[in-house]
């Protein structure tokens, strides 16, 4: 019944809160909303990330400042994995063009990683992907406790074709609010098509109703773009290996174009226990190795079917990894 209400929000940031947000926060999330006011952050700086990722929509730095020494060292693990799979035979036959990408609409991208049965409660991906500061971090932002909603490892290559799809400016679809993070595996610099991101374009954001002005086109070009919100305007995250966004994806971003050399990182979603579309991701079990509560609520509606109380989600297409 709520999502009847937050559907018609989706893909559209809310300048101020509205009678479908109250529903969506303080009944359909309540429990979340009450376990996320009640608690206190246990890392320092977890109330300042927490504040810029609310006035701006993003946050950048090295995932040290985001993540638990247990979830470095995770993430160290599963770096290793995903970049080992991204030097794979078949993965650089299709960077190279001489296979042309399984993935039907994004030519652009090579999945390097892939659920089709869930994720193993042992992958280094879950472990950083549920690192307690980081589900703090979003827990804070978002004002509930989050839950997981997808966990994905791309490899972005440079295409002939003009910018398509995720390389346009867009909004996106999974919650009222969200969280995304994106961890570069390796350096990102301007040429290797860099996550963008417009500053403020976020659910309540100071810009949130200057830019409304695009929601009723899907994608946007850039020359449309630049003459409301300037290129200084533009929050272009180019960084070393280990650089680490957080952003509300509901304000307009656009993914990498790369045009020399390619683009590795991992990426999660999180959104309330309640999203507009379908998570695209199962677990096994819950896994012996969760310590706190902020945990078991962001993995416990991935496993088996979701509760009644949570999404009743709309279709959205599973990715497939290439190896
Ligand atoms: O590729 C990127 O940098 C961003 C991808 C994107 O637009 C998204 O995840 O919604």
């Amino acid at each position: 019944m709520i999502l009847t209400f937050t559907r018609r929000f989706s893909r559209q940031a809310l300048a101020k809160p509205n009678f479908a947000y109250f529903l969506w926060r303080f009944v359909g999330n309540g429990l979340r909303t009450g376990r996320a006011l009640l608690s206190h952050p246990s890392h320092r700086d977890t109330p300042l990330i927490a504040s810029e990722l609310t006035a701006q929509g993003i946050v950048v730095g090295p995932s040290t400042r985001f993540l638990t020494v247990s979830g470095q060292q995770a993430l160290g693990e599963a770096a290793t994995r995903v970049l080992e799979t991204s030097r794979a035979e078949e993965v650089q036959a299709v960077v190279s063009g001489r296979v042309t990408s399984d993935e039907r609409q994004k030519e652009f991208l090579v999945h390097l990683v892939s659920y089709p049965t869930g994720m193993r409660v042992d992958d280094p991906m879950l472990r950083v992907a549920a690192d307690p500061k980081l589900l703090e971090i979003v827990a804070s932002y978002l004002g509930l406790w989050p839950c997981l909603h997808s966990v994905a490892a791309w490899l972005n290559h440079p295409t002939d074709a003009p910018p398509q799809i995720s390389q346009l400016w867009h909004r996106d679809p999974e919650d009222l609010r969200l969280v995304k993070a994106f961890i570069y595996l390796g350096d990102v610099d301007e040429r290797c098509g860099p996550f963008t991101y417009i500053p403020r374009t976020h659910p309540f954001g100071a810009e949130a109703a200057t830019a409304q002005r695009f929601d009723k086109k899907k994608r946007v070009a850039d020359d449309r773009m630049v003459k409301v919100f300037p290129l200084e305007s533009w929050r272009v995250c180019t960084g070393p290996a280990n650089t680490m966004i957080l952003a509300d994806t509901v304000g307009y971003h656009r993914g990498g174009k790369p045009t020399v050399g390619s683009r590795v990182l991992i990426t999660f979603t999180y959104t309330s226990g309640m999203p507009i579309t379908e998570r695209a991701l199962a677990l096994e079990g819950l896994p012996d190795w969760i310590s706190s509560d902020i945990q078991r609520w962001a993995l416990k509606p991935l496993v088996g079917s979701p509760p009644r109380s949570e999404a009743k989600p709309k279709k959205s297409r599973k990715k497939k990894a290439l190896v």
